[in-house]
């Protein structure tokens, strides 16, 4: 176990294969040590100990490779230890890890702002702060807000998942596990109901009047200083928007004053196929939260916006040690080149053609699946007793766990713990995804 890690340059073949049980004998003595001095909140979903990860594939330290579904929850995006990302950051490495960009800056920091600034939606003059987490650019997309409209109130949607901080759990519309025994919890958040069409069958003018109507009943449209939105909600089940719900919750927030919040964080950086997912909808955020898929797996996030709300905050107003690390930043700017120069917005439309067809057709087969929904590398199943609504969250389990065992690792989703959801790297290639469904169909089989 305490074997120096082979060459890194060694090639992960892009194959699935299980040569243990699945969790192996090594990844069952570290879950031993681990439990003696991890922390117990901080549980895993399979606790397969990984050694190392390119493009689709994980490799644990039993040998067993694993066609990666999750990509870290949508972080490794263009796939894992790509190659111009570790190259980048390996530079950035031996030049300077840390300055501190508040007491020294550098230049890749501004190199991530100036890109932010041309891939966000609109076309207006924009501005970014940089941070270390999601939860973090949430605290900051709130803070400047409320700065630049000097007003309290923060509107969120139901079935919405925005972080673990304090701010963000008060964000959160499942207390379980994220919240449970943690408050007191940051106030003056406002939960309205969103637009989730299997469930609610509403259209978009119908869903939208309804979020509208609940939060000038609850909070006043004076008093919202912003309403965040995921326009795929991704923890809740990747929920596609009825059409026209989103661009009317933007013209409401627009005429009231109130800044409106895009949460990018896991649905956007070209997982749905353009840059931002808000581009699917017509919508042009007046701030862009992004983090996960930034940086090819290092650690940052950021907000971007209209310069004019981005400078309401005062100088020294914004900041962070870590935030927008150089080694983090550089990763970043090798992402955007990689997206730009392998043309991978077009491979998250390729995933969908290849991966929404096969889920329909084991809907076809399974009706236990009750709706199959989502764009681009954002795909997903909801679960449910067949020809209801009833949400069957033991089989997703029951699913989930199958695919483990047999190399394939598919995460689950969902307010009601009854979605599989597939964000793969865009590097996947059609064959594993193939293989993929060839498990997780068998897995229905065996049911
Ligand atoms: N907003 C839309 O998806 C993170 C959480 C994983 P952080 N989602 C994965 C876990 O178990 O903690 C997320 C998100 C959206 C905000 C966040 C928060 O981002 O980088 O985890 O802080």
């Amino acid at each position: 176990m305490t074997d120096a890690l082979a060459p890194t340059t060694a090639t992960v073949p892009q194959e699935r294969r299980i040569v243990t049980a699945v969790p192996g004998p090594r990844s069952v003595a570290l879950h031993e040590r681990r439990a003696s001095v991890v922390a117990r909140g901080v549980s895993s979903m399979l606790p397969v100990y990984i050694e190392r990860a390119h493009g689709a594939i994980l490799v644990d330290v039993d040998g067993n490779q694993f066609i990666d579904l999750g990509a870290g929850i949508g972080v490794t995006t263009i796939g894992h230890t790509d190659d111009a990302v570790i190259a980048a950051a390996t530079v950035q490495l031996e030049h300077l890890t840390h300055s501190l960009f508040t007491i020294t800056p550098y230049e890749s920091y501004v190199q991530v702002a100036e890109l932010l600034a041309a891939h966000t939606p609109g076309d207006f003059a924009k501005k970014t702060v940089l941070v270390n987490s999601g939860a973090e650019a949430v605290e900051n997309g709130v803070k400047i807000a409320r700065k630049y409209t000097g007003r309290n109130g923060v509107g969120v949607l139901d079935h919405a998942y925005h972080g673990r901080t304090n701010l963000t759990m008060a964000m959160n519309y499942k207390a379980s596990p994220y919240n449970t025994g943690f408050g007191p919890f940051a106030g003056d958040v406002y939960r309205a109901p969103s637009s989730y069409p299997f469930h609610d069958g509403l259209n978009g003018a119908d869903a939208a009047a309804r979020t509208i109507a609940h939060l000038e009943k609850t909070v006043g449209a004076t008093d919202l200083a912003c309403l965040v939105v995921e326009p795929i909600q991704g923890e809740g089940g990747f929920m596609v928007p009825a059409e026209g719900y989103l661009p009317a919750l933007q013209e409401w927030c627009t005429a009231n004053g109130i800044v409106f919040i895009a949460d990018e964080i896991q649905c956007g950086m070209a997982r749905t196929g353009r840059y931002f997912a808000s581009e699917h909808f017509g919508l042009v955020p007046d701030l862009m939260l992004s983090a996960k898929g930034i940086a090819g797996g290092l650690p940052l996030a950021g907000v971007t916006g209209r310069a004019e709300i981005m400078d309401a905050a005062q100088p020294g107003g914004l900041g962070g040690t870590f935030g927008g690390n150089p080694v983090s930043a550089a990763a970043a700017v090798a992402v955007f080149e990689q997206i730009e120069s392998q043309g991978l917005l077009a491979e998250a439309d390729r995933i969908e053609s290849v991966l929404k067809p096969a889920l329909l057709s084991l809907q076809k087969k399974y009706p236990i699946i009750g709706d199959v929904r989502g764009i681009g590398a954002m795909l997903a199943i909801e679960l449910v007793t067949p020809g209801t609504h009833e949400p069957d969250a033991a089989t997703v389990a029951a699913i989930s766990a199958f695919a483990a065992q047999h190399g394939v690792l598919l995460l689950t989703a969902g307010t009601y713990g009854n979605v599989l959801r597939f964000l793969p790297s865009l590097a996947i290639s059609d064959e594993l995804l193939l293989d993929a469904i060839a498990v997780i169909d068998e897995a229905f089989a065996a049911r």
